[in-house]
C-alpha cells in the first residue's frame, strides 16, 4: 500500500463536506453552554460519552438525529465563523488544496438564525483560510428533503442575492433520501437556475437510496454531480452514463461505514468504479461524528484497496481536481 506520507502530500480537494457536520463534541458542549441551549433529555452528558453513541449509529436517520442537535447550539456569526476556522485548521495540515463546503441553512432559519449570520460567519472562514492556508473554497446552500418542498422553495428565494454575488457556488440536497426522491424538488432545482444559469447544481442520491434516485437526479434536477452515488454500480447503463458524460461522483467511505452502507471500506464498489471509468472523488462527510477528515479516508481506502499504486491515488486526486467547481487557472493550480 502506499504510505500515509504519499496521501498527505498528494494535493486533495473535498467535495462533500457539511460544515455542521464537523462540529466536534468537545466544541458542542461549551457552546450549549455558552448560548444556553438546553440538550434534550437523554442527551450524553460528556464527550466521551457522545463519541461512544457516534461509533454505533444504526442507519442515517439514527445519525441525523445526533446531527441536528448539534447544528442547534450553533448561533451566532462567530459561532459559524469558530466552526469553519477548526475545520480549515485541521485540513491545512492534511493537504487539502480546495473544498467545496454543504451547510444546511433551514437548519438555522427554523430556530430563529438568519441567513446572513450563518452565510457571514462562514464566508469569512473561507476568505481568511484562502489567505492562511492558500485553501481555495466554495460554499454550497443545501436543501433538507424531509422539510416541504414548498420550505425549501422559500430558501432558494431568501438566498437569491448570494446565489448571484458570487457567496454561494452551488445548490445541493440532504438529509433522508427515503422516502423523498429527487422529483419532489424539480421546481425548486429548476428556480436556481432561473435566478443564476450558472449555479452549479449537485444532490445526495444512491447512498440508502436505489440508482434510480441518482439518474433522476441527473434527469429531472440536472444536477452535474452527484453525492455518494455508490449504489450506481447496480445500473450498467447508468454506470455508461456518468463515465460518459464524466458525472463526478462524490464518495465517503468513512460516512458509509459508520451509517452501515457497507461493513468495511474494501466492501465499496471503488474498483468498479475504476474500471468503468466513472470518476469519483473521496471525502469526509461529517468528519466529527463518522471518526475521520479528509486524510484518514485516503488512508483507509488505501489500507482495505492496498494493492493500489501511487498512480491509482494519482488518478483518483486528478479526477477530484477535474470534477472541481473551481475556474480552470485554479485548475491547474491545484
Ligand atoms: C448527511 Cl451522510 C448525510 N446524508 C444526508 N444528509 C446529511 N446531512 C449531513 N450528513
Ligand atoms: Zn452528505
Amino acid at each position: 500500500p502506499v504510505s500515509v506520507e504519499f496521501l498527505r502530500e498528494l494535493p486533495k480537494c473535498e467535495h462533500h463536506l457539511h460544515l455542521e457536520g464537523t462540529l466536534e463534541p468537545d466544541l458542542l458542549f461549551p457552546l450549549a453552554r455558552r448560548n444556553g441551549v438546553e440538550l434534550p433529555a437523554g442527551f450524553p452528558q460528556t464527550p466521551e460519552e457522545l463519541h461512544r453513541k457516534y461509533a454505533a449509529f444504526a442507519d442515517l436517520q439514527d445519525f441525523l438525529n445526533y446531527y441536528y442537535v448539534g447544528t442547534n447550539v450553533l448561533q451566532t456569526e462567530q459561532d459559524f465563523y469558530d466552526l469553519a476556522w477548526a475545520y480549515f485548521n485541521k485540513v491545512s495540515k492534511q493537504g487539502l488544496v480546495h473544498a467545496e463546503l454543504f451547510f444546511d441553512p433551514q437548519s438555522h432559519t427554523s430556530r430563529g438564525v438568519a441567513i446572513e449570520t450563518v452565510t457571514g460567519g462562514f464566508h469569512r472562514a473561507c476568505t481568511d483560510a484562502r489567505e492562511q492556508f492558500g485553501i481555495t473554497s466554495q460554499l454550497i446552500v443545501c436543501l433538507l428533503r424531509h422539510c416541504p418542498p414548498a420550505d425549501c422553495l422559500q430558501t432558494i428565494e431568501d438566498f437569491s442575492k448570494f446565489l448571484t454575488d458570487g457567496t454561494i457556488t452551488g445548490i445541493g440536497l440532504d438529509s433522508a433520501e427515503k422516502p423523498f426522491p429527487p422529483g419532489l424538488f424539480v421546481e425548486c432545482y429548476q428556480r436556481a437556475r432561473e435566478i443564476n444559469p450558472d449555479l452549479r447544481l449537485t444532490a445526495h442520491a444512491g447512498e440508502e437510496g436505489p440508482a434510480q434516485y441518482v439518474s433522476d437526479s441527473l434527469d429531472l434536477l440536472h444536477t452535474t454531480r452527484v453525492d455518494h452515488g455508490v449504489n450506481s454500480v447496480h445500473d450498467a447503463e447508468l454506470m455508461r452514463r456518468l463515465a460518459a458524460e464524466r458525472t463526478l461522483l462524490t464518495v465517503c467511505p468513512l460516512s458509509n461505514v459508520r451509517l452501515q452502507v457497507v461493513k468495511r471500506v474494501g466492501e465499496l464498489p471503488l474498483q468498479q468504479l475504476l474500471d468503468g471509468d466513472v470518476p469519483f472523488s473521496l471525502n469526509s462527510d461529517d468528519p466529527a461524528y463518522f471518526g475521520g477528515y479528509i486524510l484518514e479516508n485516503y488512508v483507509q481506502v488505501a489500507k482495505e484497496f492496498p494493492h493500489w499504486d501511487h498512480a491509482v491515488f494519482a488518478k483518483i486526486a486528478k479526477n477530484a481536481i477535474n470534477g472541481s467547481w473551481c475556474d480552470n487557472k485554479r485548475k491547474t493550480q491545484l
